[in-house]
Protein backbone atom coordinates (compact mmCIF):
# COMPACT_ATOMS: atom_id res chain seq x y z
CA UNK A 1 0.00 0.00 0.00
CA UNK A 2 1.28 3.56 -0.85
CA UNK A 3 0.78 6.53 0.66
CA UNK A 4 0.94 10.45 -0.69
CA UNK A 5 3.72 11.30 1.46
CA UNK A 6 6.03 10.11 -1.75
CA UNK A 7 4.23 12.38 -4.48
CA UNK A 8 6.42 15.37 -4.01
CA UNK A 9 9.79 16.48 -2.80
CA UNK A 10 9.83 19.20 0.21
CA UNK A 11 9.73 22.17 -2.17
CA UNK A 12 6.28 20.53 -3.74
CA UNK A 13 4.33 20.34 -0.66
CA UNK A 14 5.33 23.76 0.54
CA UNK A 15 4.48 25.12 -2.86
CA UNK A 16 1.31 23.54 -2.23
CA UNK A 17 0.77 24.59 0.89
CA UNK A 18 1.49 28.33 0.42
CA UNK A 19 -1.64 28.13 -2.78
CA UNK A 20 -4.04 26.19 -0.75
CA UNK A 21 -3.79 25.37 3.04
CA UNK A 22 -4.79 27.77 5.72
CA UNK A 23 -3.12 26.44 8.81
CA UNK A 24 -4.85 26.52 12.10
CA UNK A 25 -3.83 29.44 14.55
CA UNK A 26 -1.35 30.49 12.18
CA UNK A 27 -0.60 34.03 10.45
CA UNK A 28 0.00 32.80 6.98
CA UNK A 29 1.38 35.67 5.29
CA UNK A 30 4.23 34.76 8.10
CA UNK A 31 4.44 31.35 7.05
CA UNK A 32 4.54 32.13 3.74
CA UNK A 33 7.61 33.52 4.11
CA UNK A 34 9.55 30.63 6.07
CA UNK A 35 7.56 27.55 4.05
CA UNK A 36 5.90 24.71 6.76
CA UNK A 37 8.21 21.58 7.78
CA UNK A 38 6.15 18.24 6.01
CA UNK A 39 5.77 15.80 8.61
CA UNK A 40 5.99 12.75 6.76
CA UNK A 41 6.54 9.47 9.55
CA UNK A 42 6.08 8.61 12.91
CA UNK A 43 7.43 6.05 14.93
CA UNK A 44 7.47 5.78 19.11
CA UNK A 45 8.23 9.52 20.38
CA UNK A 46 9.62 10.11 16.97
CA UNK A 47 8.94 11.95 14.10
CA UNK A 48 10.59 12.62 10.53
CA UNK A 49 10.21 15.29 8.31
CA UNK A 50 10.12 15.30 4.06
CA UNK A 51 13.97 15.77 4.60
CA UNK A 52 14.71 13.09 6.54
CA UNK A 53 15.36 14.84 9.75
CA UNK A 54 14.19 13.16 13.14
CA UNK A 55 12.89 14.92 15.74
CA UNK A 56 11.69 13.66 19.73
CA UNK A 57 8.19 14.73 20.18
CA UNK A 58 7.83 16.48 23.40
CA UNK A 59 4.42 17.41 22.78
CA UNK A 60 2.83 13.46 21.97
CA UNK A 61 1.39 15.21 18.83
CA UNK A 62 -0.60 17.86 20.63
CA UNK A 63 -1.51 16.45 23.88
CA UNK A 64 -2.91 13.24 22.83
CA UNK A 65 -0.56 10.59 21.17
CA UNK A 66 -0.63 9.02 24.54
CA UNK A 67 0.48 5.82 23.40
CA UNK A 68 3.45 6.74 20.96
CA UNK A 69 3.39 6.53 16.94
CA UNK A 70 3.29 3.52 15.10
CA UNK A 71 1.05 0.97 16.85
CA UNK A 72 -0.12 -1.33 13.79
CA UNK A 73 -3.23 -2.76 15.89
CA UNK A 74 -4.82 0.22 15.69
CA UNK A 75 -4.34 0.31 12.23
CA UNK A 76 -5.54 -2.88 11.54
CA UNK A 77 -8.80 -2.67 13.94
CA UNK A 78 -9.22 0.65 11.87
CA UNK A 79 -9.21 -1.17 8.55
CA UNK A 80 -11.39 -4.08 9.71
CA UNK A 81 -14.19 -2.03 11.21
CA UNK A 82 -14.09 -0.08 7.95
CA UNK A 83 -14.47 -3.17 5.94
CA UNK A 84 -17.60 -4.21 8.11
CA UNK A 85 -19.09 -1.30 8.99
CA UNK A 86 -16.93 1.83 8.38
CA UNK A 87 -19.79 4.43 9.85
CA UNK A 88 -23.10 4.02 10.67
CA UNK A 89 -24.78 6.29 12.83
CA UNK A 90 -26.59 6.53 16.41
CA UNK A 91 -29.66 8.72 15.69
CA UNK A 92 -32.83 6.48 15.34
CA UNK A 93 -33.03 3.45 17.53
CA UNK A 94 -29.39 2.26 16.05
CA UNK A 95 -26.37 1.57 17.69
CA UNK A 96 -22.63 -0.20 16.67
CA UNK A 97 -20.89 -3.27 18.43
CA UNK A 98 -17.74 -0.39 18.51
CA UNK A 99 -19.51 2.46 20.46
CA UNK A 100 -21.46 0.03 23.30
CA UNK A 101 -18.36 -1.86 23.60
CA UNK A 102 -16.33 1.94 24.30
CA UNK A 103 -19.25 2.96 26.04
CA UNK A 104 -18.53 0.06 28.23
CA UNK A 105 -15.10 0.33 28.42
CA UNK A 106 -15.40 4.23 29.82
CA UNK A 107 -17.37 2.95 32.17
CA UNK A 108 -14.62 0.85 33.47
CA UNK A 109 -11.95 3.59 33.37
CA UNK A 110 -13.67 6.58 34.45
CA UNK A 111 -14.45 7.41 37.95
CA UNK A 112 -16.89 5.29 39.60
CA UNK A 113 -19.81 7.32 40.15
CA UNK A 114 -19.89 7.86 36.28
CA UNK A 115 -21.19 5.17 34.41
CA UNK A 116 -22.92 7.28 31.12
CA UNK A 117 -21.52 8.91 28.16
CA UNK A 118 -21.96 10.87 24.99
CA UNK A 119 -19.85 10.76 21.82
CA UNK A 120 -18.57 13.65 19.96
CA UNK A 121 -15.85 14.38 16.88
CA UNK A 122 -13.22 16.42 19.29
CA UNK A 123 -12.67 18.11 22.58
CA UNK A 124 -14.45 21.56 21.02
CA UNK A 125 -17.84 20.03 20.54
CA UNK A 126 -17.31 18.20 24.10
CA UNK A 127 -17.46 21.73 25.33
CA UNK A 128 -19.88 22.72 23.47
CA UNK A 129 -22.37 19.43 24.83
CA UNK A 130 -21.54 20.54 28.37
CA UNK A 131 -22.61 23.72 27.93
CA UNK A 132 -25.74 22.73 26.08
CA UNK A 133 -26.32 19.64 28.60
CA UNK A 134 -25.50 21.73 31.88
CA UNK A 135 -28.17 24.35 30.99
CA UNK A 136 -30.85 21.70 29.84
CA UNK A 137 -30.20 19.83 33.08
CA UNK A 138 -31.09 23.08 35.32
CA UNK A 139 -34.17 23.46 32.68
CA UNK A 140 -35.34 19.63 33.77
CA UNK A 141 -34.53 20.53 37.49
CA UNK A 142 -37.10 23.16 36.95
CA UNK A 143 -34.31 26.18 37.55
CA UNK A 144 -33.96 27.64 34.10
CA UNK A 145 -32.08 30.83 35.56
CA UNK A 146 -28.92 28.16 36.48
CA UNK A 147 -27.26 29.33 33.07
CA UNK A 148 -23.90 31.50 33.85
CA UNK A 149 -21.07 29.03 33.72
CA UNK A 150 -17.68 30.60 35.35
CA UNK A 151 -14.24 29.40 33.91
CA UNK A 152 -10.87 30.70 34.73
CA UNK A 153 -8.52 33.28 32.57
CA UNK A 154 -6.04 31.13 30.47
CA UNK A 155 -8.23 28.08 30.27
CA UNK A 156 -8.22 26.75 26.49
CA UNK A 157 -11.24 24.73 26.05
CA UNK A 158 -11.69 24.76 22.31
CA UNK A 159 -12.08 26.84 19.05
CA UNK A 160 -16.05 26.61 18.66
CA UNK A 161 -18.34 29.31 19.72
CA UNK A 162 -18.65 27.91 23.10
CA UNK A 163 -15.50 26.50 23.66
CA UNK A 164 -13.78 29.86 23.10
CA UNK A 165 -16.21 31.14 25.04
CA UNK A 166 -15.53 28.78 27.59
CA UNK A 167 -11.78 29.08 27.42
CA UNK A 168 -10.16 32.18 29.00
CA UNK A 169 -8.17 33.92 26.03
CA UNK A 170 -7.95 37.07 25.59
CA UNK A 171 -6.73 36.83 22.08
CA UNK A 172 -9.34 34.71 21.08
CA UNK A 173 -12.13 36.81 23.08
CA UNK A 174 -10.89 39.34 20.72
CA UNK A 175 -11.39 37.90 17.33
CA UNK A 176 -15.37 37.57 17.09
CA UNK A 177 -17.25 39.49 19.92
CA UNK A 178 -16.44 36.41 22.53
CA UNK A 179 -17.14 35.31 24.88
CA UNK A 180 -21.47 34.67 24.28
CA UNK A 181 -23.57 35.92 26.96
CA UNK A 182 -23.30 33.28 30.31
CA UNK A 183 -19.69 32.68 30.21
CA UNK A 184 -17.67 34.44 33.05
CA UNK A 185 -13.68 34.18 34.43
CA UNK A 186 -12.10 34.02 37.30
CA UNK A 187 -8.23 33.99 37.60
CA UNK A 188 -6.50 31.04 37.23
CA UNK A 189 -4.16 29.27 40.36
CA UNK A 190 -1.19 30.43 38.74
CA UNK A 191 1.29 30.49 41.83
CA UNK A 192 4.65 31.50 39.81
CA UNK A 193 2.82 34.27 38.52
CA UNK A 194 0.45 35.68 40.60
CA UNK A 195 0.91 33.97 44.44
CA UNK A 196 4.74 34.69 44.86
CA UNK A 197 4.03 36.28 48.37
CA UNK A 198 2.14 33.28 49.78
CA UNK A 199 2.94 29.82 50.06
CA UNK A 200 1.46 27.21 47.55
CA UNK A 201 -0.69 25.56 49.93
CA UNK A 202 -2.51 29.28 50.85
CA UNK A 203 -2.63 30.59 47.75
CA UNK A 204 -4.52 27.60 46.12
CA UNK A 205 -6.99 28.27 48.73
CA UNK A 206 -6.86 32.54 48.13
CA UNK A 207 -7.45 30.72 43.89
CA UNK A 208 -10.23 28.87 45.30
CA UNK A 209 -11.79 31.54 47.18
CA UNK A 210 -12.39 33.91 43.53
CA UNK A 211 -14.90 31.18 42.74
CA UNK A 212 -16.95 32.10 45.74
CA UNK A 213 -16.76 35.28 45.03
CA UNK A 214 -17.82 35.18 41.63
CA UNK A 215 -20.84 32.67 42.99
CA UNK A 216 -22.09 35.33 45.25
CA UNK A 217 -21.26 38.61 43.20
CA UNK A 218 -23.57 37.03 40.05
CA UNK A 219 -26.13 34.87 42.83
CA UNK A 220 -25.81 31.34 43.27
CA UNK A 221 -29.39 30.81 41.93
CA UNK A 222 -27.79 32.01 38.32
CA UNK A 223 -24.87 29.57 38.28
CA UNK A 224 -25.12 26.19 36.54
CA UNK A 225 -21.58 25.21 36.21
CA UNK A 226 -17.64 25.45 36.78
CA UNK A 227 -15.59 24.24 34.29
CA UNK A 228 -12.04 23.49 34.77
CA UNK A 229 -8.91 21.62 33.61
CA UNK A 230 -7.15 19.82 36.32
CA UNK A 231 -3.55 21.40 34.89
CA UNK A 232 -4.53 24.12 32.81
CA UNK A 233 -2.00 22.74 29.57
CA UNK A 234 -2.52 25.22 26.23
CA UNK A 235 -2.67 27.90 29.06
CA UNK A 236 1.32 27.27 30.51
CA UNK A 237 1.11 23.73 32.17
CA UNK A 238 -0.73 26.08 35.26
CA UNK A 239 -0.53 22.99 38.14
CA UNK A 240 -2.90 24.07 41.02
CA UNK A 241 -1.47 23.81 44.40
CA UNK A 242 -2.76 20.56 46.55
CA UNK A 243 -5.65 22.78 48.32
CA UNK A 244 -7.11 24.14 45.56
CA UNK A 245 -9.51 21.23 43.92
CA UNK A 246 -10.59 20.32 47.19
CA UNK A 247 -11.58 23.69 47.63
CA UNK A 248 -13.17 24.50 44.33
CA UNK A 249 -14.79 20.88 44.75
CA UNK A 250 -16.09 22.21 48.00
CA UNK A 251 -17.58 25.54 46.79
CA UNK A 252 -19.54 24.34 43.85
CA UNK A 253 -21.24 21.82 46.24
CA UNK A 254 -22.28 24.30 49.00
CA UNK A 255 -23.59 26.38 46.22
CA UNK A 256 -25.59 23.40 44.20
CA UNK A 257 -22.95 24.38 41.25
CA UNK A 258 -22.56 21.52 38.65
CA UNK A 259 -18.19 20.75 38.63
CA UNK A 260 -16.76 20.13 35.74
CA UNK A 261 -13.86 18.87 34.55
CA UNK A 262 -12.58 19.42 31.13
CA UNK A 263 -10.10 16.23 31.43
CA UNK A 264 -8.86 16.76 27.36
CA UNK A 265 -5.29 16.78 27.87
CA UNK A 266 -4.95 15.17 31.74
CA UNK A 267 -7.61 12.66 30.77
CA UNK A 268 -5.88 9.06 30.09
CA UNK A 269 -2.91 8.52 32.05
CA UNK A 270 -1.09 12.35 31.37
CA UNK A 271 -1.24 12.66 35.74
CA UNK A 272 -0.24 9.48 36.64
CA UNK A 273 -3.96 8.43 36.78
CA UNK A 274 -6.32 7.79 34.47
CA UNK A 275 -7.92 11.20 35.08
CA UNK A 276 -6.35 14.31 36.19
CA UNK A 277 -9.38 14.59 38.83
CA UNK A 278 -8.30 11.85 40.64
CA UNK A 279 -4.88 12.98 40.84
CA UNK A 280 -6.18 16.21 42.73
CA UNK A 281 -8.75 14.23 44.73
CA UNK A 282 -12.56 15.38 43.20
CA UNK A 283 -14.95 14.10 41.65
CA UNK A 284 -16.64 16.17 38.86
CA UNK A 285 -20.65 15.59 37.61
CA UNK A 286 -18.88 16.03 33.97
CA UNK A 287 -16.15 15.40 32.40
CA UNK A 288 -14.84 16.52 29.09
CA UNK A 289 -12.63 13.66 26.86
CA UNK A 290 -10.68 13.63 23.53
CA UNK A 291 -6.94 13.63 22.41
CA UNK A 292 -5.49 10.57 24.75
CA UNK A 293 -9.11 9.12 23.85
CA UNK A 294 -7.98 7.81 20.95
CA UNK A 295 -4.19 9.09 21.69
CA UNK A 296 -5.07 10.98 18.24
CA UNK A 297 -5.19 8.05 15.44
CA UNK A 298 -8.67 9.20 14.68
CA UNK A 299 -10.50 12.12 16.10
CA UNK A 300 -13.25 11.24 18.81
CA UNK A 301 -14.30 13.15 22.39
CA UNK A 302 -16.62 12.36 24.88
CA UNK A 303 -18.67 13.78 27.86
CA UNK A 304 -18.71 11.47 30.40
CA UNK A 305 -21.45 12.15 33.22
CA UNK A 306 -22.34 11.05 37.19
CA UNK A 307 -25.26 8.27 37.57
CA UNK A 308 -27.11 11.41 39.36
CA UNK A 309 -27.14 14.23 36.86
CA UNK A 310 -27.65 11.60 34.39
CA UNK A 311 -30.60 10.01 36.03
CA UNK A 312 -32.08 13.55 36.14
CA UNK A 313 -31.78 14.04 32.26
CA UNK A 314 -32.76 10.60 31.80
CA UNK A 315 -36.10 9.95 33.96
CA UNK A 316 -37.03 13.59 33.35
CA UNK A 317 -35.39 15.49 30.01
CA UNK A 318 -37.26 13.62 27.37
CA UNK A 319 -35.50 13.60 24.26
CA UNK A 320 -32.35 16.29 24.59
CA UNK A 321 -31.82 17.61 20.51
CA UNK A 322 -28.29 17.28 21.05
CA UNK A 323 -25.80 15.21 18.53
CA UNK A 324 -23.45 15.18 15.47
CA UNK A 325 -23.19 12.99 12.79
CA UNK A 326 -20.11 11.50 14.11
CA UNK A 327 -21.64 10.87 17.52
CA UNK A 328 -20.74 7.31 18.40
CA UNK A 329 -18.75 6.84 15.15
CA UNK A 330 -17.99 3.20 14.35
CA UNK A 331 -14.56 3.29 13.04
CA UNK A 332 -13.36 5.94 15.73
CA UNK A 333 -15.03 4.51 18.42
CA UNK A 334 -13.10 0.61 17.32
CA UNK A 335 -9.82 2.44 17.38
CA UNK A 336 -10.84 4.43 20.52
CA UNK A 337 -11.66 1.11 22.82
CA UNK A 338 -8.51 -0.90 21.27
CA UNK A 339 -6.33 2.26 22.49
CA UNK A 340 -7.57 2.16 26.35
CA UNK A 341 -7.56 -1.27 26.46
CA UNK A 342 -3.19 -0.89 24.90
CA UNK A 343 -2.92 1.63 27.97
CA UNK A 344 -4.56 -0.70 30.52
CA UNK A 345 -3.29 -3.75 29.34
CA UNK A 346 0.58 -2.47 29.05
CA UNK A 347 -0.05 -0.56 32.55
CA UNK A 348 0.67 2.54 30.79
CA UNK A 349 -1.07 4.78 33.30
CA UNK A 350 0.90 3.02 36.42
CA UNK A 351 4.10 3.44 34.92
CA UNK A 352 3.56 6.87 34.30
CA UNK A 353 2.79 7.04 38.00
CA UNK A 354 5.60 4.83 39.93
CA UNK A 355 8.61 4.28 36.91
CA UNK A 356 8.78 7.05 34.08
CA UNK A 357 6.89 9.95 35.58
CA UNK A 358 9.40 10.28 38.49
CA UNK A 359 11.85 9.99 36.81
CA UNK A 360 11.08 12.51 34.28
CA UNK A 361 10.08 14.25 36.70
CA UNK A 362 13.52 14.26 38.44
CA UNK A 363 15.09 14.96 35.08
CA UNK A 364 13.25 17.89 34.58
CA UNK A 365 13.67 19.60 37.60
CA UNK A 366 17.46 19.50 37.22
CA UNK A 367 16.58 22.07 34.13
CA UNK A 368 16.03 24.75 37.28
CA UNK A 369 20.04 25.52 37.54
CA UNK A 370 19.81 27.13 34.54
CA UNK A 371 20.50 30.84 34.04
CA UNK A 372 17.03 31.68 32.17
CA UNK A 373 14.96 29.25 33.88
CA UNK A 374 12.48 30.81 37.21
CA UNK A 375 11.01 27.34 37.88
CA UNK A 376 10.94 23.66 36.40
CA UNK A 377 7.17 22.25 37.27
CA UNK A 378 5.49 19.13 36.52
CA UNK A 379 3.08 16.59 37.16
CA UNK A 380 3.31 12.53 35.43
CA UNK A 381 4.28 13.47 31.70
CA UNK A 382 3.61 16.99 31.98
CA UNK A 383 5.84 19.61 32.41
CA UNK A 384 6.80 23.34 32.09
CA UNK A 385 9.93 25.81 32.66
CA UNK A 386 9.42 29.80 33.60
CA UNK A 387 12.06 31.54 31.61
CA UNK A 388 12.92 34.50 33.38
CA UNK A 389 15.37 37.60 33.56
CA UNK A 390 15.63 37.69 37.06
CA UNK A 391 15.33 34.56 38.91
CA UNK A 392 14.90 36.23 42.33
CA UNK A 393 12.15 38.58 41.07
CA UNK A 394 10.57 36.81 38.62
CA UNK A 395 10.60 39.31 36.35
CA UNK A 396 10.27 38.28 32.11
CA UNK A 397 12.20 39.46 29.48
CA UNK A 398 10.18 42.05 27.49
CA UNK A 399 8.28 41.88 25.25
CA UNK A 400 6.78 39.01 26.57
CA UNK A 401 6.38 35.79 23.92
CA UNK A 402 9.66 36.73 22.28
CA UNK A 403 12.51 34.32 23.98
CA UNK A 404 9.86 31.64 24.63
CA UNK A 405 9.14 31.65 20.05
CA UNK A 406 13.06 31.88 20.10
CA UNK A 407 13.62 28.97 22.43
CA UNK A 408 10.48 26.76 20.65
CA UNK A 409 12.29 28.09 17.30
CA UNK A 410 15.68 26.11 18.21
CA UNK A 411 14.30 23.32 20.01
CA UNK A 412 12.07 22.65 16.48
CA UNK A 413 15.45 23.23 14.25
CA UNK A 414 17.72 21.22 16.75
CA UNK A 415 15.69 17.73 16.71
CA UNK A 416 13.27 18.70 19.58
CA UNK A 417 9.09 19.13 20.20
CA UNK A 418 8.79 21.72 23.05
CA UNK A 419 5.90 24.49 23.39
CA UNK A 420 6.10 27.91 24.08
CA UNK A 421 3.00 29.26 26.09
CA UNK A 422 4.53 33.18 25.44
CA UNK A 423 7.24 32.53 27.82
CA UNK A 424 6.67 29.21 29.49
CA UNK A 425 8.45 26.40 27.75
CA UNK A 426 5.97 23.25 27.75
CA UNK A 427 5.72 18.80 27.26
CA UNK A 428 3.85 16.65 27.49
CA UNK A 429 5.16 13.46 25.87
CA UNK A 430 4.03 9.95 24.72
CA UNK A 431 3.64 8.07 28.10
CA UNK A 432 5.40 5.74 26.45
CA UNK A 433 8.69 7.50 26.64
CA UNK A 434 11.41 5.45 28.24
CA UNK A 435 13.77 6.25 30.54
CA UNK A 436 17.19 6.53 27.69
CA UNK A 437 14.57 8.71 26.15
CA UNK A 438 13.92 11.02 28.99
CA UNK A 439 17.63 11.37 28.93
CA UNK A 440 17.69 12.55 25.67
CA UNK A 441 14.69 15.26 25.96
CA UNK A 442 16.17 16.55 28.94
CA UNK A 443 19.54 17.10 27.77
CA UNK A 444 18.00 18.64 24.16
CA UNK A 445 16.06 21.33 26.36
CA UNK A 446 19.47 22.14 27.88
CA UNK A 447 21.32 22.68 24.79
CA UNK A 448 18.67 24.91 23.67
CA UNK A 449 18.26 26.73 26.37
CA UNK A 450 21.80 27.23 26.03
CA UNK A 451 21.23 28.49 22.71
CA UNK A 452 18.70 30.90 23.76
CA UNK A 453 20.78 32.22 26.42
CA UNK A 454 23.77 32.60 23.67
CA UNK A 455 21.38 34.47 21.56
CA UNK A 456 20.35 36.68 24.15
CA UNK A 457 23.78 37.34 25.96
CA UNK A 458 22.59 35.52 28.99
CA UNK A 459 25.29 33.08 30.90
N1 LIG B 1 -10.03 21.23 26.16
C1 LIG B 1 -8.73 21.24 26.41
C2 LIG B 1 -8.26 21.19 27.82
C3 LIG B 1 -7.81 21.27 25.35
O1 LIG B 1 -6.51 21.30 25.61
C4 LIG B 1 -9.68 21.31 23.82
C5 LIG B 1 -10.53 21.26 24.91
C6 LIG B 1 -10.27 21.33 22.46
O2 LIG B 1 -10.06 20.12 21.83
P1 LIG B 1 -10.10 20.02 20.22
O3 LIG B 1 -10.05 18.55 19.99
O4 LIG B 1 -11.38 20.62 19.77
O5 LIG B 1 -8.92 20.80 19.72
C7 LIG B 1 -8.30 21.29 24.03
C8 LIG B 1 -7.39 21.33 22.85
C9 LIG B 1 -1.99 24.17 22.15
C10 LIG B 1 -3.28 23.55 21.71
O6 LIG B 1 -1.53 25.05 21.45
C11 LIG B 1 -4.04 22.86 22.61
C12 LIG B 1 -5.27 22.32 22.19
C13 LIG B 1 -5.68 22.47 20.87
C14 LIG B 1 -4.88 23.18 19.98
C15 LIG B 1 -3.69 23.73 20.39
O7 LIG B 1 -1.44 23.79 23.17
N2 LIG B 1 -6.05 21.69 23.11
Amino acid sequence: MTTLSSRHDTAGWQAIDRRHFLHPFTDTKALRETGTRVIVRADGVWLWDSNGERLLDGMAGLWCVNIGYGRDELAEVAAAQMRELPYYNNFFKTANPPVLALSELLAEVTPAHMNHVMFTGSGSESNDTILRFVRRYWDVRGKPRRKTIISRWQAYHGSTVAGASLGGMTAMHAQGDLPIPGIVHIDPPYWYQLGATQSPAEFGLRAAGWLEQKILELGPETIAAFIGEPIQGAGGVIIPPDTYWPEIERICRKYGILLVADEVICGFGRTGNWFGCETFGFKPDLMAMAKGMSSGYLPIGGVMIADEVATVMIEGGGEFFHGYTYSGHPTCCAVAERNIRILRDERLVERVREDTGPYLQRRWRELADHPLVGEARGIGFIGALELVKDKATRERFAPLGEVGTLCRDFCFANGLVMRAVWDTMIISPPLVMTHAEIDELVSRARRCLDLTAGALGVN
